[in-house]
């Protein structure tokens, strides 16, 4: 198995406008702000083991389940994303942040190494009896990559070695030859691996390993610990154990079902441990996965999970959109899950998704300034759909923050003679390739123009492959001013010579495309999609000059592509001439409706609701 690996976020300097911006919002605005709200929704007092114990601040679902479950997830996510702010520049206050929480996760810490604030505090009898609802070890999961990204930007331990603490505690009650149990909701698997590669301690990897394998296993794991709670085993709330993905071993799986997140955060794992293993019957699994997903289960925005119900997916095909869930989670997770398959295959199919991922249904969770979000990514609104400050469960408040703040991982890949850049927008590394190294210069204004030059400065041979987006048709480019055929192989330019100080320029056409569905998407027959480049369009109601329902985009109709600096903080907008439906004699009547021309304008998804919430649709009628 051919390997790359991903460069670092810490190695990468973003230097393009569209994602400075938004990394300097997250640093200076979302960071900042989460801590507020972690603190002002009692969730960091929580950490405190508190007594007398205090009353919920969530009150109960009727099912019984309170969100504050997992409130340790969020306070590791935090830890997460504020570590990789800090690793871009240090800052004394989120430092002393982070340490009062790790002070107070070193004090709550058990004696054996157990460490769950919500069990400790008000269940303590009752820890590692539920696996499969009360996420125990998501909550592990998140904490120990909040430590690990601590670690990593600050060189701090005290954090890695609290985990690493309960890591050894988790791996002395579960294994082979012990209970033989797994989280539910799946996490812990791809933190283990991102400890393992921090501290170069197999044991991580070995417990990471131990959980995929042994999800799905006979006799049913969650069956047998019901039973032990008096339960009748295999009765669930979700009805199937496929909400979990555990309803078969993971290698066996062909189909995408059950919790979007919990869904991607596992195949995320599966394809870290295929890689760290060579694993080809995983290495498979995550491939018929890939394809179920992204043939028949993914909305054009890069989001997943069509239900509330079960925050996942149903039926292939069923995408509607006003009812859309599309968790910005889901998304973000299919952006690590992506990158993974691209370092086990360089691909550009992977790369397309991560930035279809990335630049819509992700960045869609994240308002302009950096302080307001979605959990839900409706393709359609009637103008209900509105951004909020917090949420009982601020699960993706902190997924964006993270994911923004370390965009810059997504950028290159690495192998020993061989650097590939998968997303373009403005970014520098100097990189160790070919037993030399490589400095990667790369400048433009990605996403708004697909005018992209790469300096190269090295003196060594090795192979530099540029991606070529699949929606880039009639790409061109050129080495040191000379032409250079675009024989491409799996979506990317591969040009091998032996390098100095030498100019790559690629065009990438971004002429505004139309989508359409496959019939069997039934919500979006009759309807078109635009794109133009990475970036799916859609029309707010408060641009167009008659409402979203009377209006049509004609299938002839040109579309143009303006930049228009004083929109949004400067966005690239794509205007046609519409139609709009006027109004009849009568309510009903035999006579066909009249139309008249209604100009059309369409912005980038992720900018949408930054003004107000007014009605939205992406799939507009043809
Ligand atoms: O259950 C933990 C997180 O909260 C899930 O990943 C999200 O879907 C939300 O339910
Ligand atoms: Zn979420």
């Amino acid at each position: 198995m051919r390997r790359y690996a991903s460069v670092p976020f810490s190695d990468v300097q973003i230097t393009g406008a569209f994602w400075s911006e938004r990394l300097e919002t997250v640093l200076t605005r979302t960071i900042p702000s989460q801590h507020a709200q972690l603190a002002k929704h009692n969730i960091l007092r929580s950490l405190k083991l508190p007594q007398p114990v205090p009353p919920l601040t969530i009150p109960p679902h009727p099912n019984g389940f309170t969100t504050e479950i997992f409130w340790d997830s969020d306070v590791g996510k935090w830890v997460e994303a504020a570590s990789y702010a800090l690793s871009h520049r240090r800052d004394a206050v989120i430092e002393a942040q982070i340490e009062e929480i790790v002070t107070d996760l070193e004090r709550a810490q058990a004696p054996d190494g157990y460490l769950n604030c919500w069990y400790q505090e008000r269940e303590p009898e009752n820890r590692w009896t539920n696996l499969r609802d009360n996420h125990e070890m998501y909550n592990a999961g998140h904490l120990l990559e909040g430590a690990v990204a601590y670690y990593r930007a600050t060189g701090r331990d005290r954090m890695l070695q609290v985990m690493e603490r309960y890591m050894d505690h988790i791996a002395a009650t579960f294994g082979p030859d012990k209970k033989r149990g797994y989280c539910g909701h799946q996490e812990i698997e791809l933190a283990l691996v991102k400890a393992f590669h921090a501290t170069g301690k197999t044991k991580f990897l070995d417990l990471a390993t131990y959980f995929i394998d042994e999800r799905g296993a006979q006799p049913h794991y969650f069956d047998q610990e019901a039973a032990a709670r008096g339960e009748p085993a295999g009765k669930y709330g979700q009805g199937t154990y496929e909400y979990s993905q555990s309803h078969i071993p993971v290698r066996q799986q062909t189909k995408v079902v059950g919790h979007a997140v919990r869904a991607m955060y596992m195949y995320t794992a599966m394809a870290d441990l295929a890689a760290e293993h060579g694993d080809t019957a995983l290495k498979q699994a995550c491939q018929t996965l890939w394809r179920d997903v992204t043939e028949t289960r993914m909305y054009v925005t890069g989001g997943f999970g069509p239900s509330a119900r079960n925050e996942g997916f149903t039926q292939d095909y069923d995408l509607p959109n006003d009812t859309a869930y599309a968790e910005t989670c889901a998304s973000v997770a299919m952006v690590f899950w992506a990158a993974r398959m691209l370092n086990l295959d360089l691909d550009g199919q992977y790369a397309d998704i991560l930035e279809l991922a990335l630049y819509n249904n992700s960045l869609a969770g994240l308002s302009r300034d950096g302080e307001t979000y979605f959990y839900d990514n409706k393709l359609e609104s009637d103008g209900s759909h509105q951004r909020w400050e917090w949420h009982p469960c601020p699960c993706c408040t902190m997924n964006v923050a993270r994911l923004v703040a370390s965009v810059g991982g997504y950028v290159m890949g690495l192998a020993k003679d061989e650097i590939a850049v998968h997303l373009y927008g403005g970014a520098k590394a100097t990189l160790p390739v070919a037993e030399g190294q490589a400095t990667i210069t790369e400048t433009s204004a990605y996403p708004w123009d697909g005018a992209i030059r790469v300096q190269v400065q090295s003196d060594r041979a090795f192979t530099l492959s540029l991606r070529i987006p699949a929606w880039a048709k009639g790409a061109t480019a050129t080495v040191n001013g000379a032409p250079v055929p675009m024989t491409t192989e799996r979506g990317y330019l591969r040009l091998h010579r032996h390098w100095g100080d030498d100019r790559v320029a690629l065009h990438l056409p971004m002429t505004p495309q139309r989508v359409h569905a496959h019939p069997e998407v039934k919500a979006d027959i009759g309807r078109v999609a635009l794109m133009r480049g990475p970036l799916v369009y859609c029309l707010e109601a408060q641009d167009q000059a008659a409402p979203l329902h009377r209006l049509r985009l004609p299938r002839g109709a040109d579309l143009t592509a303006t930049f228009r600096a004083d929109l949004l903080g400067g966005v690239a907008v794509v205007t046609a001439q519409g139609a709009a439906l006027q109004n009849p004699a009568a309510l009903y009547q035999t006579e066909p409706p009249t139309e008249q021309p209604s100009p059309l304008l369409a912005l980038p998804y992720y900018a949408w609701c930054n003004r107000g919430a007014n009605p939205m649709q992406v799939w507009v009628r043809e």
